[in-house]
């Protein structure tokens, strides 16, 4: 995880001061990229302990389609309560585009479906892309992201926005772009994450797994995580744990939470910190 820890530095050394939508402002630097070779271990942030139950439930709610939060609050995960709607919508966000978008056609598009199809029939492609940004979609109602949402649009608009798949060699690399990311909440929440789906559709299609990339356009730290990042920098990382997948589910869509387990997670304290809304 030094990436990380390297990019916390660049940004608090290097970036510029400025104010942003939730009005608590930020530092911020534009273009940068990480990258993790999951061969060399899982990337679960080791200077700050994570919570696991979250990310992987938010991941498995992505995959089901769902974008109310009823699922997540059954499960005991709260991240994404203060978007919602007081019925608990959000509106077409993640799980809306990746399986159900809707085009002018009047289709309605599987892109994870469509996915896997190609990692497994046409690996060489250059095509294995998971789209997020339905602009026909995108919250233009107000800047209050319930409010969105109660008007059938993205509560936000997508963060975590265009996915690429590569393969060769029989292994299978990822790519991400997120275009706006709080680097002490959400970057670690996005880097695991995007581990554990490359390691499911590698399973999958019988492949090992790659690298993946990340790469970020507006990556800010908020002005109320300073105390916070500077704990974590005087941390020392340690080794990696792993992934075990207890079983091989049927498809990409039957994964359960107890089907995956972390092994040799080795975390320093959790550090809390507030979250912009
Ligand atoms: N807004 C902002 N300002 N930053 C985000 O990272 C963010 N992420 C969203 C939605 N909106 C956002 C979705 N992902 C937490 C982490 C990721 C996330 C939402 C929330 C978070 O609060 N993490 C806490 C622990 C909470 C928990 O897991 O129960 C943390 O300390 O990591
Ligand atoms: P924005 O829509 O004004 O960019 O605000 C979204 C905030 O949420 C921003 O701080 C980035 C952060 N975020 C992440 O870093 N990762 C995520 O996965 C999500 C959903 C949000």
């Amino acid at each position: 995880m030094q990436p990380y820890l390297a990019l916390l530095r660049d940004v608090m050394e290097n970036g510029v001061d400025k104010s942003d939508r939730t009005g608590t402002g930020t530092r911020s630097v534009f273009g940068r990229q990480l990258r993790y070779d999951l061969r060399a271990g899982f990337p679960l942030l080791t200077t700050k302990k994570l919570h696991i139950r979250s990310i992987l439930h938010e991941l498995l709610w992505f995959l089901s389609g769902e974008t109310n939060i009823r699922y997540l609050q059954e499960n005991g995960v709260s991240i994404w309560d203060e978007w919602a709607t007081p019925d608990g919508e959000l509106g077409p966000v993640y799980g809306a585009q990746w399986r159900r978008w809707q085009g002018a056609d009047g289709q309605v598009y599987d892109q994870v479906t469509d996915l896997v199809e190609g990692l497994k029939n046409n690996p060489d492609s250059r095509r294995h892309i998971i789209n997020g940004w339905n602009v026909a979609e995108l919250p233009i109602e107000s800047d209050k992201p319930w409010e969105n949402a109660a008007a059938g649009r993205m509560a936000l608009p997508p963060c975590h926005l265009l996915y690429q798949f590569y393969v060769a060699d029989k292994t299978l690399s990822a790519s991400l772009y997120i275009r706006s990311n709080d680097l002490f909440l959400g970057n670690p929440y996005n880097t695991a994450s995007l581990a554990f789906l490359t390691h499911m559709l590698a399973q999958q299609c019988d492949y090992d797994v790659g690298d993946i990339v990340i790469s970020i356009g507006d990556a800010h730290i908020y002005r109320n995580h300073f105390e916070q990042v500077q704990t974590q920098l005087q941390r020392e990382p340690g080794p990696l744990p792993q992934l075990r997948i207890r079983r091989r589910p049927a498809s990409i869509f039957d994964y359960r939470f107890e089907d995956f387990e972390i092994v040799n997670y080795e975390a320093q304290p959790h550090i809390k910190a507030p979250i912009a809304v």
